[in-house]
């Protein structure tokens, strides 16, 4: 994240004096400025240290992915008892086995998985539906514009607003390289935010809830942004 802090200014970039208003909003956006980049290197080393708590010495497994989880043991779900509810702010809220979910059309997004931490994963194939197409049959409610995800480990959360749900590189994961996402990866069901850094594709899904707007989910609490793009993906005029 860039905390380009722009000073108080009194004349435009053409030496033009800039009325008061408009120096008012740049003094505003630059002490916004320095509220959000200190929150961003606190959400840093708040992540860090979490992690260190939690998964002292993650290492890379055969294909480069670490291990992450907030929490020490996570329970194991299978075909007769893994659920995914579609609810909130939907006319027909729904409940899915895993048989259901791989019964709809799946779609495969390739794209490196990449972690804030400084690892990455290129190339990443996962399989699965498309989130837009689950808010689709669920029917999006006037009133919501953001949609937040609860896993099945009890305690990891994120969101999306809707704009960012809807994009087909966005899918409700079955399979990953092909074979069922093993637990470890938060297996049954992970989502795979394909144009994101990877902590937004939560492991273990079990939820997906419309909201009425955005509620921050577990590492934005540590000063994450909520639009977690990875660099080159936001796009144009977002
Ligand atoms: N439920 C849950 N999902 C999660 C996390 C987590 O701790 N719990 N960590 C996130 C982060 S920071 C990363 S980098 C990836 C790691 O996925 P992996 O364990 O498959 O490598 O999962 C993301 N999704
Ligand atoms: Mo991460």
């Amino acid at each position: 994240m860039t905390a380009a802090v722009p000073g108080p200014r009194d004349q435009g970039p053409a030496g033009r004096p800039m009325g008061r208003r408009i120096v008012l909003a740049m003094l505003g956006l630059g002490a916004a400025g320095v509220a959000v980049g200190p929150a961003v290197q606190r959400g840093l080393s708040g992540m860090r240290s979490a992690l260190s708590r939690v998964a002292p010495g993650t290492v890379p497994d055969a294909r480069g992915f670490r291990y992450f989880s907030i929490v020490g043991s996570v329970p194991r779900k299978d075909a007769t008892t893994y659920r995914l509810t579609v609810g909130g702010l939907v006319d027909r809220p729904a409940t899915y086995t895993l048989d259901q979910l791989a019964a709809l059309p799946q779609t495969t997004v390739v794209h490196d998985a990449v972690c804030t931490d400084g690892w990455q994963v290129d190339d990443v194939p996962f399989t699965g539906v498309r989130l837009g197409d689950l808010l689709d049959a669920a029917g999006v409610q006037g009133k919501g514009t953001a949609v937040r995800f609860t896993c099945f480990d009890g305690a990891y959360s994120e969101s999306l607003t809707l704009e960012q749900a809807r994009r087909p590189d966005v899918v409700v994961a079955l399979r990953m390289f092909d074979e069922p996402v093993p637990h470890d990866s938060g297996g049954p069901v992970r989502l795979f935010v394909a144009p994101m850094y990877f902590y937004k594709s939560a492991k273990w899904l079990s939820g997906i809830e419309v909201t009425e707007e955005v509620e921050q989910g577990y590492w934005e609490d540590y000063g994450y942004p909520v639009d977690g793009w990875l660099p080159g993906e936001e796009p144009v005029g977002a």
